[in-house]
């Protein structure tokens, strides 16, 4: 929920002297980004700015120069008058920075597009219908009267082509669009982050993909698709649980196929499930096992014989089709 116009937001930046911003733990493009591009354009206004997120960005993300300026703790000495968070539905999103931000007596300032966002700020400024905070981020800033750099361009651009998976999510609008229109004319380089963010990849990654697609299975008439990737895959091909992100889109672009579940062996007997869906309902699927999610996007960890938890997902989708 907003309850603040935009100008008072540039006049809460504007005012502020020495800012924190927080993002969310286990922070993505659209959170590292969206806090860094503040950040930078505080520090050019002449304010001391300071970017913290609890944990440190994923190597993935360490594109940009920036991203390794982020610290995962509050600095000493410095006693901020404005305090940010970005991009966190919730403020315990912000991890250790949450009491800190609950008790600050200053002005407390919330920039956000999640749909539950609450507004746990003196200030919230959260529009849902964005498809990432770095397409609110923009118009921030030059609301604030400050020129969006090449640098801050690229963090914003990065965030945007993220949240909205490289423009193909349905959240996509006009607006954003319009705003990666004005990032590209600040010098965002959408080609090069695009490459580094959905493009590129190991050997490793490459073989294991290989190894992972050729074990598919498919059930219910073809509608689930299960891949798994085992304990085994990962150390003959060198690779770790990281670099199996985005491996559960593939079987879903399947045509007919409405689910895809992605199985991923972390110990001898527990499995860790990635759910998508078309359409079907896999929140409901994960909740049956303890875990949860997004309607269409879902997980949930299980234990037992692999057979055994083949049986139980296929069941569990089964009843939501
Ligand atoms: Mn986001």
């Amino acid at each position: 929920m907003t309850d603040c116009t935009l100008a008072e937001v540039a006049a809460v930046l504007k005012n502020a002297n020495t800012v924190f911003i927080a993002c969310h733990v286990r922070p993505d493009g659209d959170a590292i980004g969206s806090g860094l591009a503040l950040c930078l354009a505080l520090k050019k206004a002449g304010k001391q700015a300071y970017m913290l997120c609890e944990d440190e960005p994923p190597a993935r993300l360490q594109i940009l120069p920036a991203i390794k300026t982020s610290l995962t703790a509050v600095p000493q000495g410095v006693s901020p008058d404005l305090f940010v968070a970005v991009d966190s539905a919730e403020l315990n999103r912000i991890g250790v920075f949450s009491q800190y931000f609950q008790s600050f007596k200053g002005n407390t300032l919330n920039i956000d597009h999640h749909v539950s966002n609450p507004g746990y700020a003196k200030y919230n400024y959260v529009l849902p219908e964005s498809t990432a905070t770095c397409e609110i981020m923009p118009e921030v800033l030059k609301a604030a009267g400050w020129e969006i750099d090449r640098e801050m361009a690229d963090l914003l651009a990065l965030g945007l082509l993220t949240d909205s998976g490289n423009f193909t999510h349905n959240d996509v609008s006009a607006k954003t669009f319009s705003v990666a229109a004005e990032l590209k004319e600040c010098g965002a380089d959408f080609g090069g982050i695009g490459y580094q963010m959905f493009t590129r990849q190991t050997k490793g990654r490459a073989l294991l993909y290989s190894r992972v697609l050729g074990g598919m299975r498919f059930a219910l008439e073809d509608k689930l698709a299960i891949l798994t990737v085992s304990k085994k895959d990962l150390e003959e091909t060198g690779t770790d649980k990281s670099q199996t992100e985005g491996f559960v889109d593939f079987p879903l672009s399947i045509d007919g196929v409405e689910v895809a579940i992605s199985l991923l062996e972390v110990n001898r007997m527990q499995y860790k499930a990635s759910l998508r869906s078309k359409r079907a309902d896999v929140n409901a699927v994960a909740a049956k096992f303890g875990g949860g999610g997004h309607v269409l996007a879902s997980g949930c960890m299980l234990f037992g014989e692999y057979e055994e938890i083949i049986e139980r997902l296929t069941f569990a989708v089964y009843q939501q089709l």
